[in-house]
């Protein structure tokens, strides 16, 4: 028979198969009476478990409501977290660790079974470190240097404490008198970022928001506000038509960012691309001179500086020229690729960017810091507030007794706002812009080393002569499936097949993950994006390799 002393007075006893005998008091209570199968098993499990973890011994039996009231127990217990995280950190970026377990939902659903279960009675701090632990069993590593499948790749470990600070602090960035401290880091890093689009010290605005897409959405209101203030009190009502121009390769959030503001996505013109996915400014006049011959009002072109699959840059000086000629908006939607501003080197790919009205860049991908970490960064102040300020007297009193400039919410569409800067500001001061830089040099170069290597490959084909951006696509061409017996038409319908195939058996393998698409005509392609300067030339030149070695495997002659 076992005893568990649990939160003051929650004694039991279980007999061996864990049935309530009795409870201190004599009397059988109702809600231990039905002591989940889901603990009993857990309790069965444990017998079993290996000598490493009966460490969390100590935690049978104590469960959250001593972690508030013990603060010995809170302290241990947030030990045991930041090992098991440590663990996790230090491992994932080895190669030996796998990338993922991969599991179909069903199957992961059912081995993770009454884990996943939320029901029941509450379960101890021991299970909940087991549950933590087998958490991450199943977590994709995205800071494993295989892991290639977004553009968010990488583990910045400053910018890990950094989130855990963020964390513990738990607060809000609406107001100062929260946000405090926080509140001035923004500004710091804000002003830091515009200096680097070439604004000047005490020109401009900008937030942090939950992601590039909200930050694109931020630019398409202010574009609207700016051309139609009256919008905010009285609605949609004009029927004016109302266009934004954005080229074929730009992000979908574009679409959205018309989508919800009204404007609807007849109303989005996708302007063509060259060969390199770079918007054809002479198509953009075209598209603006007809939507003025129409009776339309053109109201934003967003430049997109680092497409989401070729990595490619529109050519914003000369898209800047047209929109100061028709008196358009000009955004540089830099989410992937605007961190090219911090080398010297690589800066020029956004030339004319200091022109713009608005540019969202995200952090959160080539810098390498932890989701999620956008920024949309405005060249005029006062916009922000103007098109979103509701003053709303229950958190933005006037009469308060600090500098209430300072409570940057109202400038928000959002109430409560995650404090995504801190993390950023630490790894700004750890590295230092030089830092930075040389984290940017290093992708970009790392990039370039591919490209080559994929057009010297047998077998490989760049789908672009030369890239701009650190993103490498090419398709890879089974020998045993692709030969020349083929018409184009089937050589194109089975090279769509290749990418997914070997896809799927890689992430089955666990060993990488990659990303592939088709673009436009182009049949299924893969894109390794180099966000994570940990990488090295043999990781990429071992990925080649593994493709090669995959295929192999899954097309034998
Ligand atoms: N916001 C675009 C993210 C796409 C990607 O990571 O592949």
């Amino acid at each position: 028979m076992e005893q568990l002393q649990g939160s003051k007075g929650y004694k039991k006893q279980y007999n061996s198969s864990n049935k309530i005998l009795e409870l201190e008091s004599g009397s059988l209570e109702k809600h231990v009476s039905h002591k989940s199968k889901e603990e009993t098993e857990s309790r069965e499990t444990r017998k079993f478990r290996p000598k490493k973890q009966q460490q969390w011994d100590r935690f049978e039996g104590l469960f959250y409501k001593d972690l508030q009231t013990d603060s010995k127990v809170q302290k241990d217990f947030l030990t045991e977290m930041a090992k098991i995280l440590n663990t996790y950190l230090t491992d994932q970026c080895k190669t030996k660790t796998k990338v993922v377990d991969f599991h179909h939902p069903h199957q992961l659903e059912e081995l993770l079974g009454d884990t996943l279960c939320v029901d029941g009675p509450p379960r101890d701090l021991h299970q909940v470190l087991s549950d933590c632990k087998e958490t991450l069993k199943y977590c994709v590593k995205t800071g494993h240097p295989h892991f290639l499948n977004q553009l968010s790749t990488g583990l910045d470990v400053v910018g890990v404490a950094g989130e855990w600070l963020t964390a513990a602090v738990n607060t809000n960035m609406f107001t100062f008198e929260v946000g405090s401290v926080f509140v001035l880091m923004e500004n710091t890093v804000l002003r830091k970022m515009r200096s680097f689009i070439g604004w000047g010290e005490q020109e401009g605005d900008g937030i942090f928001t939950p992601g590039g897409t909200m930050s694109n959405i931020y630019a398409l209101l202010l574009a609207r506000h700016r051309k139609f203030p009256k919008i905010k009190e009285e609605g949609m009502y004009s029927g004016q038509k109302l266009v934004v121009y954005t080229s074929s390769q730009s992000h979908f959030s574009i679409k959205k960012a018309a989508i919800m503001l009204g404007i609807g996505l007849n109303n989005v013109c996708s302007i063509p691309c060259d060969e390199r996915g770079r918007m054809k400014v002479d198509e953009l006049e075209k598209a603006i001179e007809e939507t003025l011959a129409d009776g339309g009002v053109p109201l934003m072109v967003s430049a997109t500086c680092g497409t989401t699959v070729l990595a490619a840059y529109d050519p914003v000086d000369r898209m800047a020229d047209i929109c100061q000629k028709y008196k358009i908006w000009l955004h540089v939607d830099g989410a992937w690729g605007g961190s090219a501003l911090l080398s010297k080197k690589y800066k020029h790919l956004l030339k004319g960017v200091q022109r713009c009205d608005s540019m969202t860049w995200n952090p959160h991908k080539m810098m390498g810091a932890p989701l999620q970490c956008s920024a949309i960064l405005i060249r005029k102040s006062g916009e922000l507030l103007a098109a979103n300020a509701l003053c709303a007297d229950y958190l933005y009193q006037t009469d308060k007794f600090y500098d209430v400039s300072y409570d940057t919410g109202d400038r928000s569409i959002q109430c409560g706002r995650h404090n995504d800067v801190f993390k950023l500001w630490l790894m700004w001061r750890s590295k230092g812009d030089n830092g930075f830089e040389d984290s940017i040099n290093k992708i970009f170069h790392l990039s370039r080393y591919l490209e080559q290597r994929v057009k010297e490959r047998k077998h490989f084909t760049s789908v672009l002569s030369e890239i701009e951006g650190p993103s490498v696509s090419f398709w890879y061409e089974p020998p045993q499936l692709i030969n020349s017996n083929l018409s184009s038409r089937e050589r194109k319908n089975l090279l769509s097949k290749v990418a997914p195939k070997i896809k799927e058996s890689m992430t089955l393998k666990g060993n990488m993950m990659l990303a592939y698409q088709p673009l436009g005509d182009l049949p299924n392609f893969f894109r390794i994006a180099i966000s994570n300067p940990k990488l090295t030339e043999s990781t990429l030149d071992f990925v080649l390799d593994e493709i090669e070695r995959i295929s192999s495997d899954i097309f034998l002659e």
